[in-house]
């Protein structure tokens, strides 16, 4: 950590959870009034963006049908339009999704995918909203089942090169294109930390960089706590994204990470 790399527009995005089934709240926020006043809550914390997911995709989450993921996104989308001009990222897989969530008023497309599933890519460009394309090896079902690299890094960087060269052969604007390594997402603890390791050598892709570390598993691995018992870890590790050059981090706890992140931002602006 010799090196610093301070962005300078940090953006801080909170999880809102439209699924029953989600890893880090037990199923909190599964009913739409429970997930509306978590969105209130994550935006008068000081959230840049909301990311609102309406399948789960933690390790070994099932998928889930297009009308019931539609059902938990849509209104919920809605609903914070009612009262917020907040940039709203939609966390799916689905094109229909994709439509839905940015016709009733979503700003960004999350795809774990990097939108390599169906015609995701096409519909995507044809929307003109920007990508967070992420990094995944495996299906969310399967991706924990013994996952091996030769050199993680470089077959990360070199997996998000070319999808980044995909999206804009497909007529994404490159200035659209956001990319995540995908913290979690068929890797082992190992994985993640050489990942964090060495996450400014991801700038020289040339887009924003987003992370997503927060209350993951290999953060309760080296704490050896609890899910519910992970926040300092995961302010930890987003100093440290945030000092090796991440631009947007996917958190649950808003109001912590912007304070840690008000005191990276001030080290990078001194003097
Ligand atoms: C992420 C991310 C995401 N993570 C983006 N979208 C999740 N762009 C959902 C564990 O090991 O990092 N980037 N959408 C949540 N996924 C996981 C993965 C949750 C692993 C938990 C773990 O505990």
């Amino acid at each position: 950590m010799s090196a610093h790399f301070i962005s300078a527009n940090l953006q801080v995005m909170g999880v809102v959870n439209a699924t029953p089934d989600s890893f880090s709240d037990g199923g909190r926020f599964a009913s739409p009034e429970q997930a509306l006043a978590q969105a209130k809550l994550l935006i008068d914390e000081g959230a840049d963006i909301l990311d609102i997911g309406g399948e789960s995709t933690r390790p070994g989450a099932r998928e889930v049908a297009l009308e019931i993921e539609i059902e938990r996104t849509v209104p919920l989308i809605r609903a914070i339009r009612e009262f917020s001009d907040l940039p709203i990222s939609i966390d799916t897989n689905k094109p229909a999704v994709m439509r839905a969530a940015v016709e009733a008023g979503a700003t960004l497309i999350n795809s774990i995918w990097a939108l390599r599933l169906d015609d995701s890519l096409a519909v995507a460009a044809d929307l003109g909203v920007p990508v967070c394309l992420m990094h995944m090896r495996g299906t969310p079902r399967t991706m924990q089942q013994d996952p091996v690299y030769d050199d993680v890094v470089s077959e990360v960087y070199d997996f998000l090169a070319g999808r980044i060269e995909a999206a804009v052969a497909a007529g994404v604007h490159e200035s659209d294109i956001i990319v995540d390594p995908g913290f979690g997402f068929g890797k082992t603890i190992e994985h993640n930390l050489m990942l964090l390791q060495s996450l400014a050598r991801f700038r020289a892709l040339g887009v924003p960089l987003l992370v997503g570390l927060s209350r993951k598993s290999t953060i309760g691995k080296i704490t050896g706590k609890p899910v519910e018992d992970r926040l300092f870890g995961s302010i930890a590790a987003a100093v440290i994204a945030a000092m090796s050059g991440a631009d947007i981090l996917r958190v649950h706890d808003v109001g912590p990470t912007v304070d840690a992140l008000a005191m990276v931002r001030a080290v990078g602006e001194a003097g």
